[in-house]
């Protein structure tokens, strides 16, 4: 009976170290694959979330007169838009108007129309870029319309003060 108790008893700590062991290899194992893993890693990056800045809103400036410019009044055409939205020229005395033409290969000019939408200039077109100076004539005080007759989208104003 001790005999078989000892030995039993001899057996079942072989065995736990065995068990034991195996667990060890295991536990060696099975972290290395977890830890390198990127998937696991990326959420675990904190996300920093910055204050985000109250800014106030952007006042609308004129676009100021670019160095260079020649003409008595200058329009600035780029990415298919007219920069000035509105420009003013001194009513009944011929001007000249200067298109400050930025876009490359693409052809812009410059109609005015007065209030009733009839033309009373209409320069030449003229592929970009380039800075063409035109020459207007007189106009009557009032309130006017310019647009490139190529890209009807292209409008602004045109105040002409006496
Ligand atoms: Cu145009």
């Amino acid at each position: 009976m001790t005999r078989s108790t000892v030995r039993s008893g001899k057996a079942g700590v072989v065995a736990l170290v065995l068990v034991a062991g195996g667990l060890a290899a295991g536990c060696d194992a099975s972290p290395g694959p977890a830890t390198a893993s990127p998937s696991e890693a990326a959420p675990a990056t904190p996300t920093e979330v910055l204050p985000t800045e109250v800014l106030p809103t952007p006042v609308v400036t004129p676009v100021p007169t670019p160095e260079g410019a020649e003409g008595d009044v200058v329009l600035t055409a780029a990415n298919i838009a007219f920069l000035e939205a509105q420009v003013t020229a001194v009513a009944d005395a011929p001007f000249t108007l200067q298109l400050i033409h930025k876009d490359p290969g693409i052809p812009h000019g410059v109609e005015i129309r007065d209030g009733a939408g009839r033309s009373v200039f209409r320069s030449e077109i003229v592929t970009g870029p380039g800075a063409p100076v035109f020459d207007v004539p007189a106009l009557e005080a009032g309130t006017y319309v310019f647009l490139c007759p190529v890209h009807p989208n292209m409008t602004g104003t045109l105040v002409v003060d006496s």
